[in-house]
């Protein structure tokens, strides 16, 4: 059985928690998944890190980004924060961020992030199910999470 983490925040506007969950579990049938709320970005890395020591195979974090320049930093101080963990740990912590600045409707924003957590969601059970050469036959393809796939260019 595989165990996977999921991280998010009180942050963001949208609950991307419960859809990383029900994906999860929908993909992988023998998975455990636990979850771990936290305030915002900033705080993600080390809950990451505390799941992956209570056993879990891999994480995804679910960050909601604000508008302004210091929400970048924010941002920037968080992903540098979760790629540490992920070299100090060999586990796998899919970054799953949402930019209050991708749209201007918030319909458009739900759009996005429901699509980009569904598809990260589907890659972190691949990673970690079927292994290291499991996403190499969409190598090259263009994919994109939140968007229509920019697909290759021949
Ligand atoms: O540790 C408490 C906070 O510092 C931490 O939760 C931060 O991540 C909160 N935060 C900011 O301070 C900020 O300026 C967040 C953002 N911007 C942001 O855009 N998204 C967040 N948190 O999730
Ligand atoms: O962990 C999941 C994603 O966060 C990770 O795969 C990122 O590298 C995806 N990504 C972005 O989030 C982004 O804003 C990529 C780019 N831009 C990019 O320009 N090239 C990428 N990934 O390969
Ligand atoms: O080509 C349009 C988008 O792919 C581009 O604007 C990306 O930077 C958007 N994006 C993010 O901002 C992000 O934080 C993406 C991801 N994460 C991601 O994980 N996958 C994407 N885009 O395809």
């Amino acid at each position: 059985m595989r165990k996977y983490g999921i991280v998010d925040t009180t942050f963001s506007r949208i609950d991307m928690g419960n859809i990383a969950i029900k994906t999860i579990k929908k993909e992988d049938l023998d998975s455990e998944v636990i979850r771990y709320t936290v305030p915002g970005i900033k705080d993600t890395p080390v809950a990451a890190k505390k799941l992956i020591e209570k056993g879990c195979d891999g994480v995804i974090t679910l960050g909601w980004v604000g508008k302004t320049m210091l929400d970048k930093y924010s941002y920037l101080a968080a992903s540098i924060g979760l790629i540490t963990v992920q070299i100090l740990t060999s586990k796998h912590i899919i970054d799953v961020t949402i930019h209050e600045d991708e749209a201007d409707d918030i319909d458009k924003l739900k759009e996005i992030a429901i699509d980009r957590v569904v598809k990260h969601s589907k890659n972190l059970v691949k990673l970690i199910r079927d292994g290291e050469n499991s996403l190499t036959p969409f190598a090259g393809k263009g994919l994109r999470q939140g968007y229509k796939d920019a697909g290759p260019i021949d």
